[in-house]
């Protein structure tokens, strides 16, 4: 039986274990990756935490250790359409999944470059694949990793449903009800750039028939999965920079260092979150669980927990005794907001969700704390501002700042 799956972006934080995840459990994967998140570390003068390897030594490692072949493609996939399209021809894939774009809000905002580069990147290549599955004529589940920031973070009190949203409409004075994609809210080009996929989806599962699911994930944490802990020629990247680390793994590679904790405005921003080893799982049971022929595109979103951001700041004050700093936000956000989210459909798919505890929390410390001395602190600070007129703030205060 065919068990090829494309992995696009496998060479990214997600991708890396969810390629490695895939494989241990039997698919044939084939990773393809332009490597631009490498190149952004020059870009940016900023390496990941831990010291990940070449591709090749990764993949060379990963079939020394458990005998499977993981094949590369070294392709652009907002680029070179045509080797994409070969390559689905060839492989006759029994899913693709989408990691490939440019997935950092802080580098999509630093400058006009940033903004047309992260909307030619992301939209091409999410429009490069469902085009290419069309032409290939194979009928492809199309697995997307999209993101819980599609929908802004707050509804009218009720939870994020996965998707649609069921509204009531005046028809010459008689109410009906029909459901539609539930609003986008953006609040960065990059959110912006998920949210057109969306449509992307829509129109090509309404037109093409094209089996998708688009997955909208909160934040990722923690760093390892069972299996890039097999080998530390496996171990997963870990950003901490101003621009590409995220805030729960940033908090907790500041408690290790002794940087102060960077709380962007109040910290009251309610967030979702998920472990690394969830993503995983999640995409696990969304590729064994596809679409049937003539679905509408299927919705999940992919978190297990909502917290504000100053409770998980202070989670780790208790923890390890670092210090909490507030700092005037960078970004064009809430002051604070209330996030309600249901994630129904995974629970039901048999999700046990990974939630934060002490062990998990640990585990990202002692990593920090081992890795700790490749860390630049220069670029701890994050620097890209949503608006003109904004000012970095370096210093922080003892007390939110509203
Ligand atoms: P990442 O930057 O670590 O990985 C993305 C990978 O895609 C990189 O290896 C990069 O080189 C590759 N890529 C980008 N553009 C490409 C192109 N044009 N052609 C070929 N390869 C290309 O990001 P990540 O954290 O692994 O995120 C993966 C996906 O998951 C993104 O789409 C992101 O929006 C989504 N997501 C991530 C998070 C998170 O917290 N990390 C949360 C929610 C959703
Ligand atoms: N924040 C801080 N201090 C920091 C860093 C961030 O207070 O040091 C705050 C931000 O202001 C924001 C929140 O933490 O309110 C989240 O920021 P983040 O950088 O952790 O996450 P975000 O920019 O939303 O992006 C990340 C991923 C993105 C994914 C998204 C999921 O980079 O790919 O789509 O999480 S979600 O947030 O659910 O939209």
């Amino acid at each position: 039986m065919n068990k090829n799956i494309i992995v696009f972006g496998g060479d990214g934080f997600c991708g890396w274990p969810t390629s490695l995840g895939l494989s241990n459990v039997g698919y044939d994967i084939t990773i393809v990756d332009n490597l631009v998140r490498r190149k952004t570390d020059i870009e940016l003068e900023c390496e990941s935490l831990t010291p990940i390897q070449p591709i090749h030594t990764r993949i060379e490692a990963w079939k020394e250790l458990t005998g499977k072949n993981i094949r590369f493609e070294y392709i652009d996939v907002s680029e070179h359409y045509h080797r994409v399209l070969s390559l689905i021809q060839e492989l006759k894939p029994v899913a693709l999944v989408h990691f490939a774009e440019q997935r950092a809000a802080p580098y999509s905002m630093k400058s006009p470059h940033h903004k047309r580069y992260t909307v030619n990147n992301n939209l091409n290549t999410t429009h490069n694949i469902l085009c290419a599955v069309v032409e290939s004529g194979l009928d492809i589940h199309v697995v997307h990793l999209g993101t819980m920031g599609v929908y802004g973070y707050g509804t009218a009190g009720m939870k994020i449903p996965e998707g649609y949203l069921k509204v009531k409409v005046d028809v010459d004075g008689e109410e009906k009800e029909v459901e539609i994609l539930y609003p986008a809210n953006p609040g960065s080009i990059y959110h912006m750039t998920k949210t057109q996929d969306a449509l992307f989806f829509y129109y090509y599962n309404k037109n093409d028939k094209v089996r998708v699911t688009d997955l909208h994930q909160g934040i990722v944490w923690g760093t390892n999965t069972f299996e890039t802990t097999m080998d530390e020629r496996l171990i997963n990247r870990f950003d901490y920079d101003g621009d590409y680390g995220t805030v729960l793994n940033r908090f907790l590679m500041q408690a290790s260092t002794g940087h102060p904790m960077t709380v962007h405005g109040t910290g009251k921003q309610t967030r979702a979150f998920i472990h690394i080893k969830d993503t995983v799982n999640c995409i696990k049971l969304a590729i064994k669980n596809p679409p049937k022929s003539g679905d509408r595109v299927k919705i999940f979103n992919q978190m297990t927990e909502a917290h504000t951001l100053i409770d998980l700041a202070k989670k780790i004050e208790k923890m390890t005794g670092a210090e909490i700093r507030y700092y005037k936000n960078p970004r064009n956000e809430d002051v604070e907001n209330a996030l309600r989210v249901s994630n129904e459909n995974f629970l039901k798919l048999g999700l046990d969700p990974i939630t934060l505890d002490e062990g998990l929390m640990s585990e990202v410390i002692d990593i920090s704390d081992k890795y700790k001395d490749r860390c630049d602190f220069s670029k701890v600070i994050a620097t890209s501002l949503w608006k003109e007129g904004m000012e970095v703030d370096r210093k922080g205060s003892k007390k939110p700042i509203k």
